[in-house]
């Protein structure tokens, strides 16, 4: 496949000082009814929301599955020197670990499973590829959450990720409950591009992915959607699934309750929106947090 290394800058970000929200022109929804298994209805409110939740997406059998996987990778002595698992910043107990479909064959079969592939493909409209996965576990009382963000913030400035033409598929493999640190979207967020105010430091992910500090919006800036958009919370049984576009504004609280809120993220990038060099960062992040192998997922 021919790639490039550089694209027009549509979303400036990491700047010196603040500047206007970008109005984004690109659709989050790419495909039509005709290409996969969601209904015209179910696209056209995706569009609208920006995220789009199915409640018994995962039978509980395979929940089971999937949680013992969650279970292994978290104990496995191999991965406790390993970048790909990132730690609490003053616990040590374990965050989040990434590159899963490398670690696990089930959770590479989840990601190629018609459910999924074919919803992902429809909704970027094209052949996809993963950009990024990831385990989070959010323990019981001393799970930290994650700030408000747009992922693909971040996606621009330190990976290259040219346009928001992915879509992020969560799935609960716990209760997510309102009050156990569950994810929360603001609708229509998706539609809204925030620059970030301060340069991105080097070898920022090293600490970002304990706690984001680079490329988060300012106070002001989450007001300002909230008010326009309103706050909504993803909750399930275990097995629920969440699929939400690359640019909606996200973020949970910490979980002081005794209920872990663990869930398996996967990112798909549509192949015609590989990355290119970072946007706003002096060098690319590692591929286990940014693929760069851009075949397309079968
Ligand atoms: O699981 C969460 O609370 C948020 C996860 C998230 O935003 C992320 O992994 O980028």
């Amino acid at each position: 496949m021919t790639t490039t290394t550089s694209a027009e800058d549509l979303f400036p970000t990491r700047l010196a000082t603040p500047s206007d929200f970008i109005a984004r022109t690109q659709p989050a929804v790419w495909g039509s009814d005709g290409d996969g298994p969601f209904e015209e209805a179910e696209l056209e409110a995706h569009e609208r929301r920006g995220y789009t939740m199915i409640d018994d997406f995962i039978s509980g059998n395979d929940v089971a599955l999937y949680t013992s996987e969650l279970d292994r990778l978290a104990a496995d002595p191999a991965l406790q020197d390993d970048p790909r698992m990132i730690t609490e910043r003053t616990t040590g107990t374990v965050r989040s670990v990434f590159e899963v479909e490398k670690l696990s064959g089930t959770l590479d079969a989840l990601a190629r499973d018609p459910k999924v592939l074919d919803r992902a493909r429809q909704i970027v409209g094209s052949e996809v590829y993963l950009h990024q996965t990831r385990i989070n576990y959010m323990p019981s009382f001393t799970g930290t959450g994650f700030y408000w963000h747009s992922d693909f913030e971040t996606w621009h400035a330190e990976d290259g990720m040219p346009l928001p033409r992915a879509v992020s598929l969560s799935i609960a493999l716990t209760d997510n409950y309102p009050f156990n640190g569950g994810l929360m979207v603001m609708p229509g967020s998706h539609r809204t591009f925030v620059p970030a105010v301060g340069e991105t430091p080097d070898n920022n992910h090293e600490q970002s992915l304990q706690a984001q500090e680079a490329g988060v919006p300012s106070h002001a800036a989450i007001t300002a959607l909230a008010e326009k958009c309103g706050i909504d919370q993803f909750t399930g049984a275990a097995g629920s699934a969440l699929w939400f576009d690359s640019n909606i504004m996200h973020g949970s609280g910490n979980n002081i309750t005794p209920y872990a809120r663990s869930n398996v993220f996967m990112v798909f990038n549509s192949v015609e929106n590989a990355l290119v060099d970072p946007f706003a960062a002096k060098s690319s992040r590692p591929a286990h947090i940014a693929n760069r192998d851009f075949t397309p997922l079968r």
